[in-house]
């Protein structure tokens, strides 16, 4: 079976909510599993006021027993802290004062197509489920998929490698070491006072994995398309690359690829790993990488042109609290999808009610296929 999410959710409304569906019984859970991710998605040099607002905690309402799944759905709430001063302008009900609504739409987000599409007259009405807010309960489902991906032995991370115009491979060692990282904060900290937000890339490896998740033989079982869309999903995503990517368009064939060999030991292995982890829409059982390129996040302190919707005479776009970059938090929403992904398509091909029967079947598999890993 593969697994299947879906998160409801207003950003000043009263809270987030998930529901997931495709884990096996049998899998161990603790609180900690997603709060964990929560608080990680939470950081990041760049964030704004709401975070000290809110402490994210997930509250599972099905779908476990004593800490373990239940094969059922499992669905889950993550309250907003905020939307105790959100009371009026969110309710789900009438109130009795009318609240007043945004007409500025923001160059950049959601707001003008979808007043446009929705028939609003209030950016509000959009505004509010466009918002990455919705990306804590989509972190909440990836910490869940983590957790059966663990007990298939694979991992999911993630790092930022780019910030702004500053690459992390300007450092020496090409790792976020503290000159790295000081760089980094230092573009946001830059960014912030004059009044601009930034935009960057981060990558996402997994480790563990088997050859053959994903199949090249249909358009929608190629893993590759599967893991683009799970990352162009996120708010605020403009590009996704797998591997070296953009890159290798530009080498000739022989140093595109990954040579092939073999030994007693290891069984099939690669010294280079420039396809990211895929070959043909399926794993390779290289370390998968992926990245994604995020914008500039689009409320502005030094707003851009836009037009009042309500009167059509030109004005400065919405201007309200916000983020100047969330590039490090992006970055924990894309372990989530991509664990989502890997974990759907690990079910797809491993199948199982019961964890040790996905457990089993990933053994006769590695024992069939001769994987030593
Ligand atoms: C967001 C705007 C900010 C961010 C928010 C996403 O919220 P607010 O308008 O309340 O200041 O903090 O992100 C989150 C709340 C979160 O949990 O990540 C936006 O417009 O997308």
């Amino acid at each position: 079976m593969t697994l299947r999410f879906t998160t409801a959710g207003e950003s000043h409304g009263p809270g987030l909510t998930a529901v997931v569906e495709g884990l096996p019984a049998g899998l161990t859970l603790t609180p900690d599993d997603i709060d964990r991710d929560l608080a990680r998605r939470q950081l990041g040099h760049g964030r704004g006021g709401r975070m000290k607002i809110e402490k994210d905690r997930a509250e599972v309402t099905a779908g476990l027993r004593h800490g373990r799944t239940l094969g059922s759905p499992v669905a889950l709430r993550v309250d907003n802290r905020d939307f105790a001063n959100w009371e009026e302008r969110m309710n789900p009900w009438p109130v009795d004062e009318p609240v007043e609504e945004v007409h500025l739409p923001r160059p950049g987000h959601a707001d003008l197509a979808g007043v446009q599409k929705y028939g609003f007259s209030d950016v509000r009405n959009v505004l509010e489920r466009a918002s990455a807010r919705e990306t804590a309960a989509r972190v909440a489902c990836g910490a869940l998929a983590k957790v059966y991906l663990r007990a298939l032995g694979v991992e999911v991370f993630s790092h930022v490698i780019q910030i702004g115009s500053v690459h992390v491979d300007e450092s020496p060692v090409r790792c976020l070491d503290l000159d790295a990282s000081a760089a980094l904060v230092a573009e946001i900290d830059q960014a912030r006072k004059a009044n601009e937000s930034l935009g960057g890339v981060f990558e996402v490896r997994a480790f563990g994995l088997v050859p053959g998740i994903g199949s090249h033989v249909s358009w929608d079982g190629r893993l590759d398309g599967r893991l683009a869309q799970a990352i162009m999903s996120i708010q605020a995503m403009k590009g996704v690359s797998i591997g070296d990517g953009f890159e290798v368009a530009g080498r000739v064939g022989s140093q595109a690829h990954d040579e092939i060999f073999w030994s007693e030991e290891q069984g099939f292995f690669r010294e280079t790993n420039r396809a990211g982890g895929l070959e043909g829409g399926m794993t390779s059982g290289e370390p998968l990488l992926v990245r994604g390129a995020m914008k500039p996040l689009p409320t502005l302190t030094k707003p851009l042109r836009s037009v009042d919707i309500a009167t059509k005479d030109p004005a400065q776009a919405l201007r309200e609290r916000t983020d100047s970059c969330t590039v490090p938090a992006a970055g924990v929403v894309g372990e989530a999808m991509v664990a989502i992904t890997l974990a759907g398509a690990y079910g797809e091909k491993f199948g199982g009610d019961h964890i040790d029967d996905a457990l089993a079947a990933l053994d006769a598999y590695r024992e069939r296929i001769g994987w030593r890993r």
